[in-house]
C-alpha cells in the first residue's frame, strides 16, 4: 500500500485525529440540518402517505447534505492546504492503487444504497397497500380537465329516495352494479381511505396532489391506481405532470376533504354526512331524476364536468374560462351563420363530432373528436349530443 498524496511541498505529517472527527461530525450534524430543511420546502403534509414519503425524503436530503459537505469540505481543504507555493510549477506526485481507499468508497455507496433501497420498498409497500374501507373513485383524464366518477348503488340512495320512484331504466341502471355519478371535483373526507382508479381518453396524462404526495402516471389503454388517506381538511390543488398539449397547463382539478371552498372561506362541515349529502345527494337527484326539458339537461350533463370543455372553451352560465377554444357565451347566435348552407344545429352537431371540418378562423385544430360508439375515445352518446346541442342553442347575448 503506497499513499503518496501529498505534494513534495507541503508540510507536516498528518492531521491531528480531533480535527479528523470534528470534521466527521461537522458532516454528520450538517447534513441533518440540511435534511431539517425538507417541510420548507414542500407543502403541508395532507395525508398519512405524506409523513412516510417525507421521511424518507428527509433521510436521503441528509445523506445527500452529508455527501455535499464532504465534498466540498475536501476541495477547500486542498485548495487551502495543498496551494503552490510561490515558484513551484511542479506536478503532485502521481496517485496510485489504494486498495484501502478503493474498498471503502465502494463498501459505503454499497451501504446507502441497500439501505435506501430497502427503507424506499416498504415505504412503497406501505403507501400503496389496500387499506379496509376505501372510497373507489375513478378518475379520468381527457384534455384538459380531469373527472372523478363515483358509483351510486342502491344503499347509497338519497334520503327520501325510494328505487320505486324511479324509472325502470334507471331503477336497473341502480340494481344492476350503480349509476356513474361525474364531478370535476374529488370530494372525500378526513381518515376516509380513497383509491383512485385512472384512465385517459386520449394521451398519456399524470395525476399529481401535492399535498397529498402522490403522483402517477395515466396510460393510454390501461388502468393505474392510486391510494391516499387524507389527514387535514382543506381544498387540495391537484395537477396534471405530464405534458400534454397546448393546454395542458390549464389541466387542474381539486380535492375537497371534508371541507368546501365558499367564496374565500373554508367551511368545515358540522359532520361527515352533512359534508356527504351536501355533495353527493345534489348528484345522485340529478342522475336518478334527470330533466325532461334537453336544455336543462344538456346544461346538467355540462355542468358535471363529464366531458372536458370547460378548460377551453367560456361559458359564463356554466362558470367556464377555458382559453384554447372560442368564446360560447352566444355561440347560440352565430351558429347558423357559420357555415352557408348548415342549420344552426347542423353546425354544432359537425364542431363536437367533426371540430376539424370547419374551423373557426383564427383558432387550430385542437378540439378533441367526440365519437358516438363506446370504446371510442372522448365517448359521447346521441343524447348527450342533442342535449348539449339544445342547450348551446340558448347561449345567446341580447
Ligand atoms: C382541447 C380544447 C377543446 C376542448 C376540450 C373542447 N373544445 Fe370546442 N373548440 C376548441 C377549439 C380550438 C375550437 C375552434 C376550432 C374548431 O372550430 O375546431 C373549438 C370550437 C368549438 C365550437 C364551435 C364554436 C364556434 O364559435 O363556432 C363549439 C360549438 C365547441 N367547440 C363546443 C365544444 C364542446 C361542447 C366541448 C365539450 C364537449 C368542446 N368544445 C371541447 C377547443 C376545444
Ligand atoms: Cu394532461
Amino acid at each position: 500500500m503506497n499513499l503518496s498524496t501529498r505534494s513534495p511541498g507541503s508540510a507536516g505529517s498528518g492531521i491531528s485525529p480531533i480535527w479528523v472527527v470534528a470534521a466527521g461530525l461537522a458532516i454528520i450534524f450538517g447534513g441533518l440540518l440540511i435534511g431539517s430543511f425538507a417541510p420548507a420546502i414542500l407543502p403541508p403534509q395532507a395525508s398519512a402517505e405524506s409523513r412516510q414519503i417525507d421521511a424518507l425524503f428527509r433521510f436521503m436530503l441528509a445523506i445527500g447534505g452529508s455527501i455535499f459537505l464532504l465534498v466540498q469540505g475536501m476541495l477547500v481543504y486542498s485548495v487551502i492546504r495543498f496551494r503552490a507555493k510561490p515558484g513551484d510549477a511542479s506536478d503532485g506526485a502521481p496517485i496510485h492503487g489504494n486498495t484501502t481507499l478503493e474498498f471503502v468508497w465502494t463498501i459505503i455507496p454499497a451501504i446507502i444504497v441497500t439501505v435506501l433501497a430497502l427503507y424506499s420498498v416498504s415505504v412503497w409497500n406501505s403507501t400503496h397497500s389496500i387499506k379496509p374501507n376505501e372510497q373507489t373513485v375513478g378518475a379520468v383524464g381527457a384534455r384538459y380537465a380531469w373527472t372523478f366518477n363515483y358509483q351510486l348503488d342502491a344503499r347509497a340512495l338519497p334520503s327520501g329516495v325510494t328505487l320505486d320512484q324511479l324509472e325502470p331504466n334507471i331503477r336497473a341502471a341502480v340494481e344492476n352494479g350503480g349509476l356513474t355519478l361525474s364531478s370535476t371535483q374529488l370530494h372525500t373526507w378526513v381518515n376516509q381511505p380513497v383509491a383512485v382508479s385512472m384512465n385517459t381518453q386520449d394521451v398519456n396524462h399524470a395525476f399529481w396532489i401535492p399535498g397529498m404526495r402522490v403522483k402517477q402516471d395515466l396510460l393510454a389503454g390501461r388502468t393505474t391506481e392510486i391510494r391516499f388517506t387524507p389527514i387535514e381538511a382543506g381544498v387540495y390543488r391537484i395537477v396534471c405532470a405530464e405534458l400534454c398539449g397546448s393546454g395542458h397547463g390549464n389541466m387542474a382539478g381539486s380535492v375537497d376533504v371534508n371541507g368546501n371552498l365558499v367564496g374565500a372561506w373554508l367551511i368545515v362541515h358540522e359532520s361527515e354526512d352533512a359534508f356527504r349529502s351536501e355533495f353527493f345527494d345534489p348528484l345522485a337527484r340529478a342522475a336518478l331524476f334527470p330533466p325532461e326539458d334537453p336544455v336543462e339537461r344538456g346544461r346538467q350533463i355540462l355542468a358535471s364536468g363529464v366531458y372536458p370543455c370547460a378548460s377551453c372553451h367560456v361559458v359564463d352560465d356554466l362558470g367556464w374560462n377555458g382559453a384554447v377554444g372560442p368564446n360560447l357565451n352566444n355561440v347560440g347566435s352565430r351558429a347558423a351563420t357559420r357555415v352557408a348552407g348548415e342549420s344552426a344545429e347542423e353546425y354544432l352537431r359537425i364542431s363536437i363530432r367533426m371540430p376539424g371540418a370547419y374551423l373557426v378562423p383564427g383558432y387550430n385544430n385542437l378540439m378533441p373528436q367526440f365519437n358516438a360508439e363506446p370504446g371510442q375515445p372522448n365517448y359521447m352518446p346521441d343524447d348527450d349530443l342533442d342535449a348539449i346541442i339544445a342547450y348551446l342553442l340558448t347561449l345567446k347575448t341580447s
